[in-house]
């Protein structure tokens, strides 16, 4: 390629990332009166700096070809910090390994831009094949808590299964969002775990995790379900008693196995949680997202939790590398009760929903928990459309009297 070919092509490759960087997000629709989609995905792999896809040196790399790949930008924690909006994307390269970056934006919907380097996230003496889905926690001890998914090789398997693998909770903090610090992995009694949350507040001076046992990488066996663990430190965090709070059921969304999302919500009513909830179709897994409440004062009492799901894929969110899925593990509450849901889709891109606070203690205070057959299903429909029709006549009623006078 001639030196001005190098050129012409990396200026239309500037033009078309700064172009996708500036587009203003617009809300998508009228929704459903809980939340507000937006019309653009706030990060894709699209919004890698070419920096981190190019070797933009046109002696050692003429032809200007990509020299790194990412894949996919997804389940993403997410803070606010010096007023922006921080999300900590899980990147995905094209070799399968995840790491996480800093993505920033001044309005949490629209102009997320990567910080110039990724996340380098110190290792233990063991290192980590992949990590992923970091809960990032500002906790009252003063420090910022990230918990992730880190897998290693399961060397208890024949070299024939080259799948087998094992997950725990990795924890690293900061002060300051650049420079993290790694601690011991979380021990729980589970031979696995994922989607390990820290509780923001200490209890009777204890660390709480939210914690999801499983027996294998993928089922959770006999495990599975939102469990609950308290532990003494940080820096050696073991829990040795882990209660189930949320189980998993019988025919919900909930069915195969469920996760807790970013770190409860305190509210003057209880602490306001969103999770992931999977079921099997023929189709392969579907991930939705649900919420629930646990007590102020007891954490393992759950003391509303509608029914079903609160967000489940739609259009485009429907497709990616893990179709069907929707997964999240970052939300931001700002002072005037607006709230930012961090959401990915299919595994492949992250968006954003936004609602307030007082829309979501409505939809999980006031709408009906699941009452598990088709029968109750169909007996709560029927009032709602008796209520409806009754109050409608009453109207109707009301007007003609109006006429009348
Ligand atoms: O592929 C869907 C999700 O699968 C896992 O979640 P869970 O442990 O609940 O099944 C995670 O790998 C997650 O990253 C992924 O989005």
């Amino acid at each position: 390629m001639k030196k001005s070919d190098f050129f012409n092509r990396l200026s239309v490759l500037e033009k078309k990332l700064d172009s996708l960087l500036r587009v203003p997000n617009e809300k998508a629709g009228l929704g459903n009166g809980v939340i507000d989609r937006y019309k653009n995905p706030v990060l894709t792999a699209q919004h890698a700096p070419l920096f981190w896809l190019y070797d933009l040196n046109p002696e050692t790399n003429p032809h200007l070809m990509e020299r790194f790949g990412i894949n996919a930008v997804l389940n993403a924690g997410a803070i606010k910090w010096n007023n922006k909006y921080l999300v900590v994307a899980r990147v995905e390269s094209s070799d399968r390994k995840s790491f996480f970056a800093i993505a920033e934006s001044s309005n949490g919907i629209d102009n997320f831009k990567f910080w110039d380097y990724p996340l380098m996230m110190p290792e233990t003496n063991v290192p980590d094949a992949n990590i992923y889905d970091i809960r990032v926690v500002q906790h009252e001890d003063g420090w910022i808590y990230g918990l992730f998914c880190t897998e290693r090789r399961d060397h208890s398997v024949t070299a024939a299964d080259q799948s087998a693998a094992i997950a725990q909770c990795g924890i690293a903090r900061t002060k300051d969002m650049i420079n993290w610090e790694r601690l011991n992995d979380l021990v729980t009694p589970s031979p696995q775990q994922r989607n390990v949350v820290l509780h923001p507040e200490f209890v009777n001076g204890r660390y709480a995790f939210y914690t999801r046992p499983q027996d294998g990488f993928i089922s959770t066996g006999k495990g599975g379900g939102i469990g609950f663990g308290l532990a003494d430190s940080m820096e050696n965090a073991r829990i040795t008693e882990e209660l189930v709070i949320d189980p998993r059921v019988y025919h919900t969304v909930y069915e195969v196995k469920n996760g807790l999302g970013p770190a409860p919500l305190k509210t003057k009513y209880g602490w306001l949680h969103l999770a992931h909830g999977v079921r099997n179709t023929a189709a392969g897994l579907r991930y939705v997202l649900y919420m629930f409440m646990t007590d102020l004062n007891d954490l393992t009492k759950v003391i509303h939790k509608p029914a079903g799901y609160f967000m489940a894929p739609e259009g485009e969110e429907r497709v990616g590398d893990v179709s069907n899925v929707l997964f999240s593990n970052g939300w931001i509450l700002d002072d005037d009760g607006k709230l930012y849901i961090y959401y990915a889709s299919s595994d492949t891109r992250l968006h954003v929903a936004t609602t307030t606070l007082d829309r979501l203690l409505d939809y999980v205070m006031n709408s009906a928990p699941d009452g598990f057959t088709s029968a109750e299903t169909t007996r709560r429909l029927t009032e709602l459309i008796d209520k409806n029709l009754a109050e409608a006549v009453v109207k109707i009623e009301a007007l003609s009297d109006d006429k009348k006078k």
